[in-house]
């Protein structure tokens, strides 16, 4: 039964059971009417405390409803039954209160909550806003700037702050639910929240209030939801509650039906559907409390960083000892950056900094149950690296390598447990961005998968699990990318152009102010090592031009700051004369197509070849690790939404004008256009 009633003598305590997080689902509403109704009137009985589970109070409504014809009573029906109770109702509020769970406590007499609850409205992070009165009840409770703040940004809060704030009545501790029978028991009869105003009174003084607390909020964000938040909020200030309450059921309709919220709702799913690895039944990971890393340069800090940050203790290795002082001096900063800033307390930042050991002897990893190898990206250095492993690390240890784009079978292949190897390809800074590739070898065993797969949630990764190639998933699309915009430049368009496209696209950063950041000289080794030639990168990088460490790449850098340089644009037009090129004006919607399709035509392939299992595991990857815009969905996704028939026809188009076979349509993405399908099961 989704829904329980026990009487405690005059309390009578609802419970929801919804496994895994109390979703709101048909079950759960149904139950609660039901439960309502058997308690409206009930003999002796002063208050009802509505409780959930441990984890969850409510993970709010059930995402896979959406899209459907909605089953009635729906959350807004049952939200108003409990404020209508004769008697007071107390939400008991432990774990998670999130959406249409938290504005079920919003339509509960009050609220009481322990310190380790989350509650939050994160409706906007699925291009949403919230749909049952929670755009009213909030700014009736905490006042319009902080529910301002929890709905744009989607932020959840703690229990202590949400009881500083008002939205909780009491912070209790003790067992869950019976501390809050005992505190049901003094509660006075409540106001219903909707009929609360005073907090609304600022907002109605100054016109201008709303637009003020706003302008911040919205700056970073061109999608429509949180402009639609800020709408609802103001409406609450402005309307009576019904007419506010309506005219959010009216944006949240709008909202559901669009493409945004679809594109974030497949986002939200993708990410939980990847981290599921595809293993044999009764597959056991292995335990992980002891890692080491080797090298302490910026990525092998940050991955010790990711361990520390999760409590496993983890031992940073150079060769040397300067070395080895300033990578950790540097995580030593970051983490007092992070107190400063108040992310972590000082206490965190220290316990985190003192399970990070430095060492430049070798035999350290002897304790180790995983090794994680950060050294540079050169195959001989990393063979090497691995020979000496194999000699040290115990029995059973696993040898991970952060290589991005390396074969994982010629470093396992120096081993004699290439069963005990993989990649673990973090991305930078490996202490924030949350995506891990994990690269299966041909002798990978499932158990190590496993293992990788396991402690990747535990390092608060998404973790996919993906075939071995040149690139692997992330980065051989992001190939198909970064040669696109290359021939861009030559057929005409401008570096600015081209990343503004992207920019307003949804991307923070376009391809070459990314490359300015992360060093041309880096990408020309990298095309050197594979005998490869960008003539437009190549010029500039010959230039002495390195991007933002030389002051000079594809811009020209005051500090951070970059601006256009006609010397870029003599090379350029050197270039394209050199190969005969005819420059012309180039739209932004064809650079556009110009960009995404051959990622995606290169998805399509990887997916055949069956580096990855899932589009939704493409996706994924490049919502965490590349910054795909979350409101595009991922680029397969994006793909579906625009129809394979065009991403084949304009390939098509693109392969013949520039004489580039690899931009002709992969074999997979001919078949799906051809028979009216799309990859996997996002929208046809
Ligand atoms: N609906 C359906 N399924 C859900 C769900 C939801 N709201 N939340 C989680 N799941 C599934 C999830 O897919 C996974 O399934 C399993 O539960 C565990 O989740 C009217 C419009 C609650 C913090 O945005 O943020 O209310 O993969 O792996 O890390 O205004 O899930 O096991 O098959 O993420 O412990 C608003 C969404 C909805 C919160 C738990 N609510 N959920 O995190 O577990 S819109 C949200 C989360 C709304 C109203 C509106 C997290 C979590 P599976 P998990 P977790």
């Amino acid at each position: 039964m989704a829904v329980t009633v026990q009487r405690h003598d005059d309390i009578a305590v609802v419970s929801m059971d919804n496994p895994p997080v109390n979703a709101l689902g048909f079950a759960l509403r149904s139950g609660l009417m039901h439960a309502l109704t058997e308690l409206r009137g009930a003999e002796g009985l002063k208050a009802i405390v509505l409780a959930g589970t441990p984890r969850a109070f409510s993970g709010g409504a059930d995402i896979t409803e959406f899209g459907k014809p909605m089953q009635e009573p729906n959350l807004r029906v049952v939200i108003t039954a409990i404020e209508d109770m004769d008697i007071p109702v107390v939400a008991a509020i432990h774990g998670v209160a999130l959406g249409g769970g938290l504005e079920l406590a919003l339509g509960c007499h009050a609220r009481v909550a322990w310190a380790s609850a989350r509650l939050g409205l994160p409706e906007v992070k699925l291009g949403l806003l919230p749909g049952a009165g929670g755009t009213q009840r909030l700014p009736r409770v905490v006042g319009v700037e902080k529910a301002l703040s929890m709905i744009v940004t989607g932020n959840p809060i703690g229990g202590k702050e949400a009881a500083e704030i008002g939205l909780v009545d009491a912070l209790l501790d003790g067992a869950y639910p019976d501390a809050a029978v005992a505190w049901a028991r003094g509660v006075a009869a409540g106001r219903r929240v909707r009929d609360r105003e005073e907090k609304l009174q600022p907002a109605r003084d100054d016109a201008g209030l709303i637009d003020r607390l706003a302008a911040p909020l919205l700056k970073a964000s061109g999608a429509a939801a949180p402009k639609a938040c800020v709408e609802a909020v103001r409406n609450a200030t402005t309307m009576t509650f019904d007419d506010g309450a309506k005219a959010e059921r009216h944006l949240f309709e709008q909202l559901v039906a669009g493409d945004e919220s679809r594109a974030h709702r497949h986002a939200f799913f993708a990410e939980r559907e990847a981290q599921k690895a595809k293993l044999p039944a009764g597959t056991v990971a292995r335990k992980i409390e002891r890692a080491a890393v080797i090298g302490a340069g910026t990525m092998g800090g940050g991955i010790a960083m990711c361990f520390a940050n999760a409590g496993i203790p983890v031992t940073v290795i150079e060769t040397e000892q300067a070395p080895l002082d300033r990578g950790l001096g540097r995580v030593g900063e970051l983490y007092e950056g992070s107190a400063k800033r108040g992310s972590i307390t000082a206490d965190q930042a220290r316990d985190r900094r003192s399970l990070i050991e430095g060492t430049i002897d070798i035999e350290a990893v002897r304790h180790a149950d995983i090794v994680i190898e950060a050294v540079f990206e050169e195959m001989s250095v990393k063979r090497s690296v691995f020979e000496r492993l194999d000699r040290i690390a115990k029995p059973g240890a696993i040898l991970a390598t952060n290589t991005s784009y390396l074969d994982i079978d010629q470093i396992a292949a120096v081993t004699s447990r290439p069963a005990d190897v993989l990649g673990m390809h973090f991305f930078s800074p490996a202490n924030v961005m949350r995506l891990l590739e994990i690269v299966r070898g041909s002798q990978t065993s499932p158990e190590v998968i496993a293992t990788a797969s396991e402690l990747g949630k535990k390092l608060g990764k998404v973790s996919v699990v993906v075939g071995n190639c040149f690139g692997f998933v992330g980065n051989r699309i992001l190939s198909k990318r970064t040669d696109a915009a290359e021939r861009l430049l030559l057929d005409g368009a401008s570096p600015q152009e081209v990343d503004k496209a992207l920019t307003d696209f949804g991307f923070r950063m376009g391809p070459f102010a990314m490359a300015d950041l992360a060093g041309l000289d880096i990408g020309m080794r990298i095309r050197k090592a594979f005998g490869k030639r960008a003539p437009v990168a190549d010029a500039i990088t010959d230039a002495g031009r390195y991007g933002q460490k030389t002051g000079k790449g594809y811009y020209i850098y005051e500090g951070r700051q970059s601006t256009p340089d006609p010397e870029v644009d003599a090379i350029i037009e050197a270039e394209a004369a050199k190969l005969g090129i005819k420059r012309r004006k180039i739209g932004q919607h064809e650079i556009i197509e110009r960009l995404v399709y051959p990622m995606i035509n290169e998805a399509a392939r990887i997916l055949d070849e069956g580096i990855a299992d899932r589009p939704g595991d493409i996706d994924a990857i490049w919502l965490h690790g590349y910054n795909w815009p979350a409101w595009r969905g991922g680029p397969m996704f994006y793909a579906n939404l625009v129809g394979l028939p065009t991403v084949r026809d304009k390939l098509t188009q693109f392969a013949a004008a520039t004489g580039d076979k690899s931009l002709e349509p992969a074999p997979l993405l001919l078949r799906l256009a051809d028979s009216g399908q799309g990859f996997g099961n996002g929208p046809q």
